[in-house]
């Protein structure tokens, strides 16, 4: 569209344009497409219409131009172009698909799509195309197709609808009288413009019927055989429409010749990668964008968008007997890797997007189902530095968690339906209890009340976390710290600011997690705790490995019920 054009011009319905375009003194150009794709890199291209060309939707198909595709698959196809596009569509309708009932039903179908328009052609069903021996194509009969086009007319109803009437006189050799005396009865029958086609590798017939017509109504012409004539000709000819007709499927094929060629001759994508369109061109031209801002406003109710940041880079104090060629989440917990517990616990509660952050041996992590992000740094830096690994692209609501837990299902998805910007999971169990499940202890947490199972609801918060169980003078602690920080809404860029106000310290590289939730509380930040009492463990030494295969045993539904094991802790 020119830009100077008033802006309701883009308003107007589909059909309104396809007509303004054929009534209109400029020479206007339709693209063809034949699918969803096509249509949208038209209208991309700055096209203001699309041929649905039965060629080119044929070809795509695989089959001929006969007819062979059904009129409904056709239409079905139509729907994809035209969601894909918001141009007007003109179909190349062949003959109709049969009498004038079929016609005006035609019509009323592609009303419905928001279809603009139908051209039909003055042939018989089925048809073949027109550059297949045309002469040897019979013609319909001149008051048969006037009825088939006051049929169309009379069944749309939308006004702007447009049908077009295609002479095919000059293909079948029928000479130029006919073809002007099928143009006028076309006209007076109530079409809406007359498409006049040839198949000379020259312009000069369509030129002499466009002199003869004498601008008796809109003229469109398909120049696919005389390519090579000038457009300003066609302009000077007073034609209204040009119709390039085949050229998008003609282009795709020789691309996909070429690339198919050399990939199956050379048996490498290395060749071929930089000539084609990159995955994430496809993307954009399929709108997946859009999908994502939807899914964030549609399921993050659910949670079903979540992410977590698993903290993995540690070989394993108290470990290194088994992690010589791994690190401590590659250990195996009851036939499989403690990480793929971790993972598969996540993505029970909808959380997908998993974030791992490996240090050392992180080449024997097992990357299924997650990204990996390696702390280079690992060997002389602590769980923030592997944090601030994974940080930045922080889009979703997000878990940070050790690497090193097993725990209850119920225990993430309460994690993650909390509304709070920040929430922890604290384990009220005694230190005594806790030592009685031969389970180690750290992260002592102070919360702002006890466990009060009388209280269940009650907003907790947190005050503290140390490892030190006597930092809080004078007050023992509540409970531990399990790992697990659910990070929602407005918390992520806080949590950013927070680990960036951090990263400007000396002593970085040493901090801990601990560090982080006590400088978030520092920053005037509220950390909603939620209690749990065991059902979960972490693995500290060679005794809580040797005990977390009993505990992953009875999370798996055959679990043969031992049960003095990690689930009473
Ligand atoms: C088409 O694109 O299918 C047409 C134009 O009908 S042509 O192939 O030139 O006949
Ligand atoms: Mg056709």
């Amino acid at each position: 569209m020119n830009a100077r054009e008033p802006s309701f011009v883009t308003t107007l319905s589909r059909s309104a344009r396809l007509r303004q375009m054929l009534t209109s003194n400029e020479l206007e150009f339709l693209m063809e497409a034949h699918n969803g794709i096509s249509a949208r890199i038209a209208r991309e291209a700055g096209f203001k219409g699309i041929w649905g060309s039965g060629l080119a939707i044929s070809a795509q198909y695989g089959v001929r131009d006969n007819n062979e595709a059904s009129w409904t698959q056709v239409v079905d196809t139509l729907e994809f172009m035209a969601d894909a596009s918001d141009l007007p569509i003109l179909l190349d309708g062949d003959t109709g698909y049969g009498n004038f009932n079929n016609v005006r039903r035609l019509v009323r179908k592609l009303e419905q799509r928001g279809i603009a328009g139908v051209c039909i052609e003055d042939k018989q069903f089925p048809k073949t195309n027109s550059f297949i021996k045309g002469e040897a194509q019979p013609l319909a009969d001149i008051d048969e197709f006037c009825g088939k086009i006051k049929a169309g007319k009379d069944s749309q109803t939308d006004e702007h609808f447009s049908i077009v009437a295609r002479v095919e006189a000059l293909i079948a050799g029928w000479g130029m009288d006919e073809a002007l005396k099928r143009a006028e009865a076309y006209r007076q029958a109530g079409a809406d413009a007359i498409l006049i086609h040839s198949k000379l590798s020259r312009p000069d017939e369509i030129l002499e019927f466009a002199r003869e017509w004498a601008g008796r109504g809109p003229l469109v012409i398909v120049p696919t055989k005389y390519y090579s004539t000038p457009t300003e000709v066609f302009r000077n000819a007073g034609i209204s429409t040009v119709i390039w007709a085949n050229h998008q499927i003609r282009a795709a094929t020789s691309a996909m010749q070429a690339v198919v060629k050399e990939i199956y001759e050379s048996q490498t994508l290395v060749n071929v990668e930089d000539r084609i369109a990159t995955v994430n061109e496809i993307f954009r031209l399929q709108d997946a964008d859009e999908y994502s801002e939807a899914e964030e406003r549609y399921l993050s109710a659910s949670r079903a968008s979540g992410s977590a940041i698993v903290l993995a880079a540690s070989r394993g104090k108290g470990l290194e007997a088994v992690t010589t060629d791994r690190p401590k989440v590659m250990l195996p917990i009851a036939g499989k890797p403690l990480l793929r517990w971790l993972v598969d616990a996540f993505k029970k509660q909808g959380v997908n997007d998993i974030t791992v952050v490996g240090g050392y041996r992180a080449d024997a992590i097992d990357t299924a189902g997650i990204k990996l992000v390696v702390n280079e740094h690992h060997e002389g830096t602590g769980e923030l530095t592997s944090l601030a690994c994974a940080i930045d692209g922080l889009n979703n609501d997000t878990v940070i968690s050790y690497g090193d837990l097993l725990f209850r299902s119920y225990i993430v998805r309460d994690l993650v339906e909390s509304e709070a910007p920040f929430s922890v999971v604290v384990d009220s169990s005694t230190v005594a209890e806790a030592g009685a499940a031969n389970q180690s202890v750290r992260d002592f947490a102070w919360c702002s009340s006890a466990d009060d199972r009388g209280l269940f609801g009650n907003k907790v918060l947190l005050r503290r976390v140390s490892n030190n169980e006597a930092d809080v003078k004078g007050e023992a602690p509540h409970g531990r710290w399990i790992g697990l920080l659910n990070v929602r809404g407005e918390g992520r860029e806080r949590l950013q600011a927070v680990v960036n106000t951090l990263r400007a310290r000396a002593d970085f590289d040493s901090l801990d997690m601990p560090a982080l939730l006590n400088a978030l509380l520092e920053a005037g930040e509220e950390i909603e705790v939620q209690y749990v009492h065991g059902h979960w463990r972490g693995v500290n030494d060679l005794e809580d490995f040797r005990r977390a295969g009993d505990f992953a045993h009875e999370q798996t539904p055959l679990a043969q019920g031992d049960a003095a094991g990690g689930a009473a802790q």
